[in-house]
């Protein structure tokens, strides 16, 4: 039996299951890509919500976990060399769980640093640039009256995009045929931004042909419904 008191998370987000992963979630963009990874390979794993709205990301029991304050992130009870490991940051999570089953990434070195380079890409494009046309649109930011910012980000929004329609030509998924965690980091991105922000016009999503057909043959996989609405909301 794995003994996870050490992690003062489990003081307030306590485990039932001390041998499964634990995952620190919410359903985001950013918390799904870690759900939907977890029911694709099907590790057995514990869930535990943790509220942003409530701001519990900002505890001192999460941020002993995460310093970032941010979800997800998850403790590994068999972690290498048997050890727990903590991570967070969900493309370093994406990574770590890839490797540890070999399911997912590419073995063809050259073709695994393509995959890690396209989860480069989601983490610090797509995701970033997405999240703060949610900000402009969506959230607070929709008070401003200087409407640049907004301008900036959906501009940038719509180049990312076109980034992925063109490489998307003629592909079935990021890696040609193959199903990656680049299609897992990316997928949750593009639904969130034409449907909880609502931005769809706004980065003229209509235009796409690959990047909707893509979204929707990722959305089509029961992982991905699964993962979507990982930890369920109350
Ligand atoms: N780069 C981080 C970003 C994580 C992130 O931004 N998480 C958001 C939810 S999608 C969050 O926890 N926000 C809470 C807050 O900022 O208060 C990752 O990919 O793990």
């Amino acid at each position: 039996m794995s003994d996870l008191s050490a992690f003062p998370i489990t003081k307030r987000w306590p485990a039932q299951h001390p041998d499964r992963l634990q995952l620190y979630s919410l359903p985001t963009p950013n918390g799904v890509k870690v759900s939907i990874m977890l029911e694709e390979i099907g590790l057995p794993y514990e869930t535990h919500l943790v509220d942003i709205g409530k701001n519990e990301s900002w505890t001192p029991e999460f941020l002993s976990l995460n310093p970032n304050g941010k979800i997800p992130a998850m403790i590994d009870p068999d972690g290498p060399g048997g050890k727990p490991l903590p991570l967070f940051e969900s493309g370093a999570i994406l990574l770590y769980l890839a490797e540890k089953t070999g399911k997912f990434l590419p073995t063809d070195p050259a073709r695994r640093y393509e995959t890690i380079q396209w989860v480069f890409f989601q983490m610090a494009a797509i995701g970033p640039m997405f999240g703060q046309v949610g900000f402009f649109h969506k959230f607070a930011g929709r008070e401003y009256e200087d409407k640049r910012p907004l301008e900036r980000y959906v501009n940038e929004s719509k180049r990312l995009l076109g980034v992925l329609e063109s490489h998307l030509a003629g592909r079935q998924w990021i890696m040609d045929d193959e199903y990656t965690i680049a299609d897992i980091a990316t997928l949750g991105w593009v639904r969130n931004l034409i449907g909880f922000y609502g931005a769809g016009d706004l980065v003229d999503y209509a235009s796409l042909k690959n990047v909707p057909a893509w979204l929707e043959r990722g959305l089509a996989r029961p992982a991905v419904q699964r993962g979507l609405d990982i930890p369920q909301r109350p």
